[in-house]
């Protein structure tokens, strides 16, 4: 044979890796190349696959892990070995956190030299470390595992409760050939990579029974719920039993925020006073005060209000992690909640309502709350406040619900999520369950790509700074997203002073009166420097429209926010001042 009809039938590692992610469907891939994978990323877009090349890891990762929340498959993040690696893997723990389904898929140095440490070039013993920050770690050695690598770490990511997974590849993979033949063979399409679970009928009894006895019910809609896609059965839930609902964060918009039963705007009069709680794909954990504590209606921090609570989750391991659950529902959401609809059903008519006193209290709760806020919002102040700025902000989404809106920061993300209605599902996606920041420009990169809407991100000037590189990444790939930083001259606000007096400014401010619009002029897309809301209005309307990469200085009072948000009490308080 020729060396030419050799190499025609002969697959290698980078074929075998291509296949086997085109085999399971997966069309986009997040990364940064470089030694062993520069040819990978390269081949992967000549396979006709989209490869979205990002400045830093950290971003693709974050790209890769939201892609996963959006679409429920793994988003697939690929990266060099050690420092691109670990650049990844804030990324690959935070997905695991937040239950979002991604693969870290990274080149490895060569595992004889890196197991007698004898110093290879960028050596690390990569699998050890990732394995305690997600739920699988799989290092495949031969080329012809690599359909099985593959395989295991797609069903490890998006089964049961999603989360991160990574795959070693050490550079000798790639270059491993064999034929193509038993290549094509040694792939493995996935069958029903996330299979239903349905929950026991006895459970979806126990649940019912609860709910049907409640006086004040409520129902708790976290991002599990919005991840399992069960938007019409959710809806449907709500709607028959008439019982009021929060959503979390990144749970807007599954139903309107505008809709009546949203209890939203009644948030601290309806935890406390609950007397059963319904959590679907939401945890008990610090966003929800635990379950417990003054929030709950406890009379001190510690305290049980004394709410029964449903808990519908995927995890079997997830009910009693904070105060008792009554009722666990384990299954997945679309299968739980059509479970309690057909139970529901079953009672026709004479399934209680909840009570029209309790109904009441939180319309009525509701409306003074709207109503001042509404108050706050018509105030104009100069120079703008978040309140001012947001007030656009949210008649801007109103008019472009399929808009993607990402948001990071303190204040910044607080009274967005606060003040700006979603009309959609998974449409608001941000800081998460551990609040971090970086997210920004890796979650806008990957809301573009895969939902080809305009996206918009809301900015603190600090929040933005972590990924803000990525501005060049966004005109580079043309994408219809518009960033408006909110720019208060620091974290959280741009007042503080060294309290020692010298020459440093105090480690909360920046430099005052930056000016963010010019980075993204740098690389060609449209920078705009606003001090007004009509300004801020004009630009962002004009960038929703325009579909061109902008970035949106918006000043904002350097004395507004509080630090760290809406949670201020977090900080540590010494007696010593
Ligand atoms: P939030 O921060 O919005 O309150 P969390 O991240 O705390 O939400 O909770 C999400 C929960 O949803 C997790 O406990 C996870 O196990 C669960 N979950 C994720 N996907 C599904 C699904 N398809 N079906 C059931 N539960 C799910
Ligand atoms: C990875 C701590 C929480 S919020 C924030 C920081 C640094 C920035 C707040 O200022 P910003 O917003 O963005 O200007 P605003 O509206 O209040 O002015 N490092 C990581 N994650 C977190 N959460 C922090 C630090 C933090």
């Amino acid at each position: 044979m020729t060396t030419e009809t050799q190499a025609q039938t002969l697959s290698d590692g980078v074929d075998l890796l291509i296949d086997a992610l085109k085999l399971n469907g997966i069309t986009n891939l997040y990364g940064l190349p470089g030694i062993p994978i520069t040819d990978l990323t390269r081949r992967a877009q000549a396979a006709g696959m989209r490869m979205i090349s990002f400045r830093h890891e950290q971003n693709a990762g974050n790209a890769a892990a939201i892609a996963g929340f959006m679409t429920q498959k793994p988003g697939i993040c690929l990266t060099v070995s050690a420092p691109g690696f670990l650049n990844g893997l804030t990324a690959l723990a935070n997905a695991t956190t937040n239950c979002f389904p991604m693969i870290l898929v990274s080149g490895s140095s060569e595992r004889e030299v890196v197991d007698l440490q004898q110093g290879d070039y960028e050596e690390m013993d990569q699998l050890a470390i990732a394995r305690p920050l997600c739920k699988a770690a799989f290092r495949v050695l031969h080329a012809e595992d690599i359909g099985v690598g593959v395989a295991r770490a797609i069903r490890a990511a998006v089964s049961g409760r999603p989360g991160g997974v990574y795959l070693d590849l050490p550079a000798k993979v790639f270059a491993q050939s064999m034929d193509a033949e038993a290549g094509r063979k040694s792939l493995i399409k996935v069958v029903d990579p996330a299979p239903r679970q349905i929950p026991a009928p006895d459970a979806v009894q126990r649940a019912l029974k609860l709910l049907a006895g409640a006086k004040r019910p409520l129902i708790v809609l976290g991002k599990g719920a919005a991840y399992a896609q069960a938007d019409t059965e959710i809806r449907t839930l709500i709607e028959k039993t008439q019982i009021p609902y929060l959503p979390m964060s990144m749970a807007k918009g599954l139903l309107p925020d505008t809709h009546e039963q949203s209890a939203a705007a009644a948030r601290s009069f309806v935890l406390p006073e609950a007397d059963v709680v319904m959590l679907i794909g939401a945890r008990l954990n610090w966003l929800l005060s635990h379950g417990k504590g003054k929030t709950w209606g406890g009379k001190d921090a510690k305290a049980w209000g004394g709410q029964k609570f449903i808990q519908i989750d995927i995890s079997p391991q997830e009910a009693d992690s904070n105060v008792p659950i009554d009722a666990p529902v384990i299954g997945d959401i679309g299968s739980c909640v059509s479970a309690l609809l057909d139970g529901i059903g079953a009672a026709g008519s004479g399934w209680p309502q909840p009570s029209a006193d309790w109904l009441g209290a939180i319309s009525e709760r509701k409306s003074k709350n709207v109503a001042k806020m509404a108050e706050t919002l018509a105030k104009n102040p100069t120079p703008m406040n978040f309140h001012s700025a947001l007030n656009v902000m949210r008649d801007i989404i109103k008019a472009n619900p399929e808009a993607m809106l990402v948001n990071e920061g303190a204040n910044a993300l607080d009274f967005t999520r606060s003040i700006v209605d979603m009309y959609k599902p998974r449409k608001r996606i941000d800081v998460g369950t551990w609040g971090v920041m970086g997210i920004g420009m890796g979650f806008a990169v990957a809301a573009a790509v895969e939902s080809g809407q305009p996206v918009i991100a809301i900015e603190g000037d600090s929040a933005f700074g972590f990924s803000g590189m990525e501005v060049e990444t966004i005109c580079r790939y043309k994408l219809p997203v518009c960033v408006v930083v909110f720019n208060n001259n620091g974290v959280y606000k741009g007042t503080d002073v060294n309290p020692s007096g010298g020459p440093d400014v105090a480690p909360t401010v920046f430099v005052k009166g930056a000016r963010y619009d010019k980075l993204m002029e740098a690389f060609g897309g449209v920078g705009v420097h606003a001090t007004t809301p009509a300004e801020l209005r004009k630009a962002v309307e004009e960038a929703v429209r325009s579909r061109q990469p902008t970035l949106i200085n918006a000043v904002i009072d350097e004395t507004a926010g509080t630090e760290s948000g809406r949670i201020t009490s977090l900080n540590p308080k010494s007696a010593k001042k």
